[in-house]
């Protein structure tokens, strides 16, 4: 028999991230509670992100994971399937998690961690001015703090300078955490800090949290992306609680697409 043409037809993957991401493991309970039948190609951030400005150049069918806030959405016309199932959860809040041991250890650094909050609008600002001005995330941050001095003042409320302390933060190498982390890092440096940024992957930077190896990470997206690894380490590592809220993960398309639903990828 034939198939009518249409984008859902032409669809025989989905492109993801990270092998060991939230992301991943989220993108793979979604598609099991759909009982879809195409495949998770697994690549990174950037891989992700230039497959899919390649479909846009060509308007071609393209379903990848991707989140929000991203600079991608400012950049193109793009659409997270909806989700009937509600497989994604309805919105994520990312996490500050610090190990056991770090109030008494590092009173400021603790502090500090657990009164840093900021907006979604925060966020992009940051993402989007590296992008704007072809500087990295760090710097870019260090831009957004100088133009934000009192929220910046707001969280070093009650925290007291330091002298030859050293902390370590574990960050994974995606824009949203290289953001935050960067911002808490240039903050914390400002306290008197000596700061250690160490890139891994999302399960070494838990486990390395709840072995004490490192003090602190901003990365965990929770309810549902961070879910495994958090019900692994959560007796282990101190939950300081959201640092941001109302970001979401799902499966985006260019909106040329034809399709709206992650219904629509079932055969
Ligand atoms: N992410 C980017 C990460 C957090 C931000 C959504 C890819 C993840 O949890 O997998």
């Amino acid at each position: 028999e034939e198939e009518e043409e249409n984008d859902a037809n032409e669809i025989e993957e989905i492109v993801g991230i990270d092998p060991g991401s939230g992301t991943m493991d989220m993108a793979e309970r979604t598609m099991e509670a759909y009982d879809l039948d195409i495949d998770l190609a697994s690549s990174s951030e950037a891989a992700m992100i230039s497959e899919l400005e390649e479909a846009i150049a060509d308007q071609e069918p393209i379903v990848v994971t991707l989140w929000e806030p991203h600079w991608a959405f400012n950049d193109y016309d793009l659409e997270f399937l909806e989700d009937p199932e509600e497989a994604m959860g309805q919105s994520e809040n990312i996490h500050t998690m610090v190990r056991e041991g770090l109030e008494d250890d590092h009173a400021s650094a603790y502090q500090l961690l657990d009164n840093f909050h900021w907006e979604i609008d925060d966020m992009n600002e940051v993402m989007l001015n590296a992008r704007e001005d072809d500087v990295e995330i760090p710097e870019s941050a260090e831009e957004w703090i100088e133009n934000n001095r009192d929220e910046v003042d707001a969280w070093l409320e009650g925290v007291e300078p330091v002298e030859n302390e050293e902390v370590e933060l574990a960050y994974v190498n995606w824009e949203t955490e290289i953001a935050s982390t960067s911002v808490v890092a240039h903050v914390l440096e400002e306290v008197g800090y000596d700061v250690e940024l160490t890139s891994v992957e999302m399960g070494v930077a838990f486990e390395s949290l709840s072995n004490g190896d490192v003090d602190g990470m901003l990365i965990a997206w929770l309810p549902v992306g961070a879910a495994s690894y958090y019900e692994q380490y959560e007796d282990e590592i101190v939950d300081l609680g959201p640092n941001l809220e109302g970001a979401q993960q799902g499966f985006v398309i260019p909106d040329y697409m034809d399709i709206d639903s992650i219904e629509d990828l079932q055969e």
